[in-house]
């Protein structure tokens, strides 16, 4: 009843931003991500009758149950996988990130990736790639993504048990190999606002949120032909419209929400200061300061030494397209 998996985080280039139902985590539009390679959770669990209440270590620091920093929606998460496995055990589940967390890097995507393949395993659920990235979704939106490596997109679905909302596979990793995204770390502090408090509210008080239901699927289409066709400046330059669409509805409502530092406008401009040189590059940024910017393989040296001229910026991360969530030998404990 232990078992072990890794997975990959996700950078969407079409943003999941709002849910039609938060119980069972089900979201107001369609969104497309690339799963990256060099993001990722490693994760072990274990269900056994010696834990008396479950446990939680990340990055070797414990999370203990009841405390403001414990996440229930780990519990909750539990809770939902000893009823589908019916039985009552605790568990002890230790992780690993090899990048900041909860910043907007996508932790909670790798995350509950990980541990919905670990579950998996541990419990003999025998859930096929579909079922798998259903479960991650009650865990984080976005980890229904991370099931599959590639290009990936979350369908919205239309029914109200969300047995129509999962992730699929676009293309696999080796499609567009030379396909990258480089995470430009500004800050590593934790985020004052969490994606689901920050979508809700958007939900609520955002005069542009019709404005963005209206006008993302156009963006999925583009993106979903550009991944096909390979035509990376469709993809970059409607992700950077999709994404500044997004910050539009955060930063519109009440009170507004502001993820961007200092760093990230200096990122934010100089990529487009080089793109009108002839650089092409993209960016996008999610619920936090850090910003990715999306390129070629070719053109990463360069833009890696132009980053390094610029200050604010903690650390730089290049992802290729990474991998599907799998289970691995290696345990935690
Ligand atoms: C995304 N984000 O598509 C969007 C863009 C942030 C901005 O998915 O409430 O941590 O756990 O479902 O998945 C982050 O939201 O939120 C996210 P929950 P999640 O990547």
């Amino acid at each position: 009843m232990k078992a072990s998996a890794v997975a990959n985080a996700n950078i969407a280039l079409v943003k999941y931003w709002g849910k039609r139902n938060k119980e069972l985590m089900l979201p107001t539009n369609n969104s497309i991500s690339m799963t990256t390679e060099g993001l990722n959770t490693h994760t072990t669990i274990e269900f056994n009758k010696k834990y008396k209440e479950d446990v939680f270590i990340l990055n070797e620091h414990e999370f203990k149950k009841g405390s403001e920093e414990y996440d229930e929606y780990i519990s909750l998460f539990l809770n939902l996988v000893r009823q589908i496995a019916k039985t009552g055990l605790k568990a002890k589940i230790v992780s690993k990130n090899n990048f900041p967390t909860a910043a907007g890097l996508a932790s909670s995507a790798a995350g509950f990736s990980a541990l919905a393949v670990a579950v998996n395993d541990a419990l003999n659920l025998g859930l096929d790639k579909r079922q798998l990235s259903m479960l991650a979704r009650r865990g984080s939106g976005s980890a229904t993504r991370s099931i599959f490596g590639g290009f990936v997109e979350w369908k919205k679905g239309e029914k109200e048990d969300g047995s129509d909302s999962f992730a699929e596979q676009i293309a696999a990793p080796d499609y567009f190999p030379e396909f990258r995204m480089i995470a430009c770390v500004t800050s590593k502090k934790k985020k004052k606002i969490k994606s689901r408090a920050g979508m809700d509210q958007t939900m609520q008080t955002s005069p542009m949120y019709k404005a963005w239901l209206e006008t993302v699927d156009e963006d999925i289409l583009a993106v979903r032909r550009g991944i096909m066709q390979k035509d990376f400046t469709l993809i970059g330059k409607t992700a950077e419209e999709n994404c500044l669409k997004m910050h539009a509805t955060m930063i519109t409502t009440k009170p507004g929400i502001v993820y961007w530092n200092a760093g990230t406008m200096n990122v934010l401009h100089s990529i487009m200061e080089w793109r009108s040189d002839g650089l092409e590059c993209y960016f996008t940024m999610d619920a936090g300061p850090q910003v990715k910017i999306i390129c070629l393989e070719k053109n990463v040296n360069e833009i890696e030494n132009k980053l390094r001229e610029l200050n604010d910026i903690e650390r730089v991360i290049v992802a290729s397209p990474g991998k599907d969530a799998a289970t691995t030998d290696e345990h935690l404990f």
